[in-house]
């Protein structure tokens, strides 16, 4: 009995100097393998006085249990040890911060425009930025020889097909499926040929447009005013411009005044107090009978505008190269 006490202390002490798991599984092999250390004291059982036998067999068998559980444990921690490095875990740790993800600002900015007019009852139309000549120029009453269709200025995939400039042509693809009312936004990436501090070949748009019976301009006005107050600041001024579009007439372009210097006139504003931040205009006629619609019953507003303009704007940002950089110090902040 003394004897197999003392081949689990051994093996005991033995396994405490084990460093490598190849260590213990000879270890193992040694005591409890088919020629081990405790098989041979088995076998050899048969040679003690025959009361003795019992008590020896069940005792070697409880050391061998033992042993294989204290060999198993042992392989465990170490190889626990090896993947959480040699120290083991520290639990006290704090744990590492995964680092958390953000939307673009331009993506805010956007989804920040786009819901103020889903508020009031416009719907999100999305279409594809690769698209016919029709429907980015011809569509849109903008003549052969307009300046924008050059080559300088639209990137050309082939002959009547752009990448295209505006998103307007989703709002005519939508008129072509529907009768009026028709309320829709249309935001999405568009792109020109133009680089520099304020302009990218690739840049985002917001364009809306209502149609339905007696659609007036001071709907537009009221619409695009309570845009620019959800916006910016419920006390921004706005003034209404004339412009010219091909796509709209009467046309205005929207200034509001100038959120650095409250229109006393600063950098921003190039001294005028006031900055330009949208396009706007009655829907031309010839775009609505381009689309069958009937130009006696049926009148609508559209407009436009640069979802980079705004996030400079709101949030003072001097170069639009900035959305696109991708630095982290930049896109942290929003
Ligand atoms: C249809 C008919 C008319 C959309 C309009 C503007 C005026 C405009 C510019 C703002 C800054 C483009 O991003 S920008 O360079 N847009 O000034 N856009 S009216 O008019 C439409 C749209 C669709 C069927």
């Amino acid at each position: 009995m003394d004897n197999i006490e003392k081949i689990k202390d051994d093996a005991l002490a033995e396994l405490r100097n084990a460093s490598e798991t190849e260590e213990i599984r000879a270890l193992s092999v040694r005591y409890l393998g088919r020629k081990g250390v405790i098989t041979q004291f088995l076998r050899n059982i048969s040679g003690l006085p025959a009361k003795e036998r019992p008590a020896a067999g069940k005792r070697a068998n409880e050391v061998k249990k033992e042993l294989d559980a204290a060999f198993s444990a042992a392989a465990e921690l170490l190889a626990a040890r090896k993947t959480s490095g040699d120290q083991g875990i520290d639990v006290s740790l704090p744990g590492r911060t995964v680092p958390r993800g953000y939307l673009h600002p331009l993506t805010q900015v956007t989804r920040e425009i786009c819901e103020i007019f889903v508020r009031m009852g416009f719907d999100i139309a999305e279409g594809p930025e690769v698209e016919k000549d029709y429907y980015n120029f011809e569509a849109l009453n903008i003549p052969k020889d307009h300046p924008a269709r050059d080559m300088q200025d639209t990137f050309y995939v082939s002959d009547n097909i752009v990448l295209r400039t505006q998103t307007s042509p989703m709002q005519v693809r939508t008129m072509e499926k529907q009768p009026p009312p028709v309320r829709i936004i249309s935001p999405g990436k568009v792109y020109r040929c133009d680089s520099d501090i304020t302009h990218t070949p690739m840049f985002s748009q917001v364009e809306g447009l209502l149609v339905d019976r007696n659609v007036s301009f001071g709907d537009l006005k009221g619409t695009l005013t309570a845009f620019v107050h959800r916006m910016f600041d419920e006390d921004t001024k706005l003034r209404f411009r004339p412009s010219f579009f091909p796509f709209t007439e009467p046309s205005a372009e929207v200034d509001i005044q100038c959120i650095m210097c409250r229109g006393k006139g600063c950098r921003v504003c190039s001294h005028s107090g006031w900055l330009e931040i949208l396009g706007s205009g009655m829907v031309h006629p010839a775009v609505f009978e381009n689309v069958g619609y009937d130009t006696s019953r049926y009148s609508g507003f559209a407009f436009g505008m640069g979802v980079e303009r705004i996030a400079m704007l709101k949030y003072s940002i001097d170069d639009i190269r900035k959305f696109f950089d991708n630095d982290l110090r930049f896109l942290r902040q929003f």
